[in-house]
């Protein structure tokens, strides 16, 4: 096994973590890159004995530099990678068993709703979905049996703020963990574990890669017992990524310090101006004072990204924002540094109930902005055109 350099790390500040942690000089040629170790077995010198690696579901030097590198963003102990953001969640969902019960978040991404309610649901464990912006609402969903409270913090696409220290006293009040699913936030602006999270979770395809050429996921936690069930999870079930696809994000996470900061500047500045703009309705987006969880936002996070939320009005004036932009790209998915502008209720959240997805204000009239990081004043100038034609 290559030597854990995690724990090496953890006193050093962000952007040097990004570049160094989890990683070090290949043993066999110093190449100061992690090499892609494209193999799905090891050679063992004799039977009953091998150098660590046995075979590549198991045990991947890519993978495991990946992993401590996504751990050491995050301020955990362990990370667990995957082979998407859902795979990470389905394997999360593996610790629970028929007869648990778990509470999640009203407003998730519309994958892991269908995940909850569609496939893990039939297998005994029971869900509540409820708006956890509020504690009170979290509290009050609790069970004998919940097992979990999973939630996304910004939430996709509402911008809705969970209070990460106030839901992890009363979670752990119950004997419950707590799960964060900080895709929209990155460990750049946000680290729940710190907070009083027991799980982090991340769709990597998203800000952690940035460049919009791998689909991946993880899992961070900082206890040993859960570390351990997880892992064996990750083997028994095998939904790991492959080494290339590591590779690929190891190279992305050393940038992601500088990324996050365009991304959060960029945001902002369009959020500001889409307030300005008459044919927007409502702007949703934490970084903005008149979001109703500013504050709270201000507290647990230290700067608000890329993702913007616009109410237009309707499903026409929507259709005509998305149809005409030119330097943005309409397409599923964010965080990348190309700029995207998505429909969520007939792309990412189709597969959540019209009832329900209009109940939390996800109407036809609203358009996610995923802001990348190009020239701030060509972006507005795209939407500025864009809106023109609404
Ligand atoms: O797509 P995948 O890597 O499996 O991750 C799923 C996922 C989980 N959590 C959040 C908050 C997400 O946004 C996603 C994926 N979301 C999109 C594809 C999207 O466009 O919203």
């Amino acid at each position: 096994m290559l030597p854990d350099h995690r724990n090496d790390t953890q006193n050093l500040g962000f952007g040097t973590r990004a570049i160094h942690a989890g990683q070090r000089p290949d043993p066999t040629t110093g190449a100061i890159m992690t090499p892609v170790y494209q193999t799905s077995t090891y050679v063992q010198p004799e039977l009953g004995r091998h150098l660590g690696y046995e075979y590549a579901r198991t045990h991947n030097p890519t993978r495991e530099a990946l992993e401590g590198n996504l751990a050491s963003l995050e301020g955990g102990k362990h990370g667990l990678s995957f082979a998407s953001g859902l795979a990470a969640t389905d394997t999360l969902m593996k610790l629970f068993s028929a007869g648990d019960h778990i509470v999640c978040g009203e407003n998730v991404y519309g994958g892991t709703y269908r995940l909850f309610n569609q496939v893990i649901s039939r297998m005994g464990i029971e869900f509540s979905f409820v708006d956890s912006s509020s504690v009170d609402a979290i509290r009050a969903a609790l069970r004998p049996n919940t097992k979990l409270v999973h939630v996304e913090t910004p939430t996709n696409p509402m911008m809705g703020i969970t209070d990460i220290p106030a839901a992890a006293e009363v979670v752990h009040a119950a004997g419950a963990l707590l799960s964060v699913d900080n895709t929209f936030a990155s460990p750049y602006n946000q680290q729940p574990l710190a907070l009083g999270a027991d799980v982090v979770m991340h769709s990597v395809t998203k800000y952690l890669n940035g460049h919009s050429d791998m689909v991946g996921g993880v899992l961070v936690v900082n206890d040993d017992e859960i570390h351990e069930r997880l892992r064996f999870l990750q083997n028994a079930a095998g939904g790991v990524p492959g080494p290339w696809d590591c590779w690929l994000v190891l190279r992305s996470t050393k940038t992601l310090h500088v990324r996050m900061a365009a991304h959060n500047a960029n945001g902002l500045r369009i959020a500001q101006w889409l307030t300005e703009q008459p044919k927007i309705e409502k702007v949703y987006y934490p970084g903005l004072p008149s979001h109703p969880q500013h504050e709270l936002a201000a507290r647990q996070m230290r700067g608000f990204t890329g993702m913007i939320t616009v109410e237009t009005g309707s499903l026409e004036a929507a259709r005509k924002f998305v149809n005409g932009v030119r330097i943005f790209s309409l397409a599923e998915s964010l965080g990348g540094v190309e700029s995207l502008i998505g429909h969520p209720a007939s792309q990412t959240h189709a597969s959540i109930p019209a009832e329900r997805r209009n109940a939390m204000g996800l109407t036809d009239g609203i358009v996610r902005l995923s802001c990348g990081i190009e020239d701030v004043d060509d972006l507005i100038a795209d939407l500025e055109q864009a809106l023109a034609a609404v």
